[in-house]
């Protein structure tokens, strides 16, 4: 194995020889290495993307390379650093954007970003700030961008089609598991129509699309040393979406006081103070530049995100665990059971997120 992951990073146009290839971190989705080289060259990051999810690797490194060199033509304008504050796509040497091995898989590279921090939790609400400074940043940064972009996955954040899959994944009943699942169906019954109330608003115009990232869990996102925000990273679903999707999987992720697989639900809450937190290093980026109905949905938009992750983690479970990697058997149920506890304290704290973003807009708009 060390041998051909030796071999397939050679297959890249790097700057210098490689000295080891090692796996890094634990994704849900790609499999991750970290490849040294030799001397002062950089370290790059090599992917193996999981072509199950990903259908098209080469239209989705496309996006991902046009988005890159976009934000960082901003950078270099602004006198930032475009080798530390945007992530850089390395082709291959036959100048394509992923190689593909001879067992069909896909691997893309990118340069590594030396003396940086990604959190998985986010335990201050100055950190939290500064994440949502980065998420707004970067909107920003592609609000200019009107290329068309490839839909790497089919309707990712879009609740119609989620609900047209999770109603085949309960008729298929492929693991046999339905039976067992009663509670857990009807909470996701009991909230489709609300969800779909607000898809409506997508639907019609009202709520706009725009260039987002899509993933923005806390650990998408690199810090300096310092608490900087750096640059959005995973940029595989960086696509044509609602802005509300950025903010909402943030706080999902960043005001949760539990893990996102807690099995002690009563670590599970949102944190207030993160909230407001998040919201303000958010708003100080894009408070001027969304419209009012995006201000107006914004706190739902981590209600609807979070309830489409219970939705999917418990359609991963009902199809037998076919999509997230898991650590033990029942980890997508145990992943479910504690979004559910999530988004129910987000539904009882809802009054308050909603006043905060208004508050909080009102102060970025000087009205
Ligand atoms: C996956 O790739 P990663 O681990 O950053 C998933 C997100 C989920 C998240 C749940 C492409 O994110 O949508 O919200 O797990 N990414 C994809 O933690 O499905
Ligand atoms: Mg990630």
């Amino acid at each position: 194995m060390k041998e051909e992951l030796n071999e397939i990073a050679g297959k890249f146009q790097l700057s210098a020889e490689v000295t080891s290839v090692k796996p890094l971190g634990d994704g849900f989705i790609n499999d991750t290495f970290i490849v040294k080289t030799l001397g002062n060259a950089p370290d790059y990051i090599l992917q193996r993307k999981n072509k199950t999810i990903f259908p098209n690797v080469s239209a989705m490194m496309d996006n991902i390379n046009r988005v890159t060199n976009h934000i960082r033509r901003h950078i270099v304008e602004a006198g930032g650093d475009p080798m530390r504050e945007v992530m850089t796509v390395v082709p291959t040497k036959d100048d394509k954007l992923c190689y593909e091995d001879t067992n069909g898989d896909f691997w893309a590279t990118t340069v590594f970003i030396p003396n940086t921090i990604a959190y998985n939790k986010a335990d201050t609400p100055e950190l939290a700030r500064k994440g949502g400074q980065g998420i707004g940043r970067f909107q920003a940064q592609l609000a200019d961008f009107h290329q068309p972009l490839a839909e790497t996955i089919k309707g990712f954040h879009n609740i119609r089609y989620r609900f047209q899959q999770w109603d085949e994944a309960i008729k298929r009943d492929a693991a046999n598991r339905v039976k067992d699942l009663g509670e857990e169906i009807s909470w996701i019954e009991n909230r489709r129509e609300k969800m779909l109330d607000f898809w409506k608003l997508v639907e019609n115009g009202t709520i706009p699309t725009r260039v987002t990232h899509n993933d923005t869990k806390i650990n998408n996102i690199l810090f300096d040393k310092s608490g900087e925000v750096l640059c959005a990273i995973d940029l595989d679903t960086v696509m044509a979406s609602t802005s509300l999707n950025d903010f909402g999987d943030a706080i999902r992720s960043y005001c949760n006081t539990g893990d996102e697989d807690d099995q002690n639900l009563s670590n599970v809450s949102m944190s207030m103070p993160m909230f407001e937190a998040y919201a303000d290093g958010y708003l100080s980026e894009r408070a001027t530049q969304l419209i009012q109905p995006e201000l107006d949905w914004l706190a739902f938009s981590a209600l609807y995100i979070t309830y489409e992750q219970v939705l999917r983690f418990l359609m991963d479970y009902i199809d037998g665990d076919k999509y997230y990697k898991i650590k033990y058997p029942e980890h997508n149920l145990v992943r479910t059971r504690a979004q559910e506890r999530l988004l129910e304290d987000m539904e009882a704290k809802y009054p308050q997120m909603q006043s905060a973003i208004a508050n909080i807009s009102k102060k970025y708009r000087n009205e």
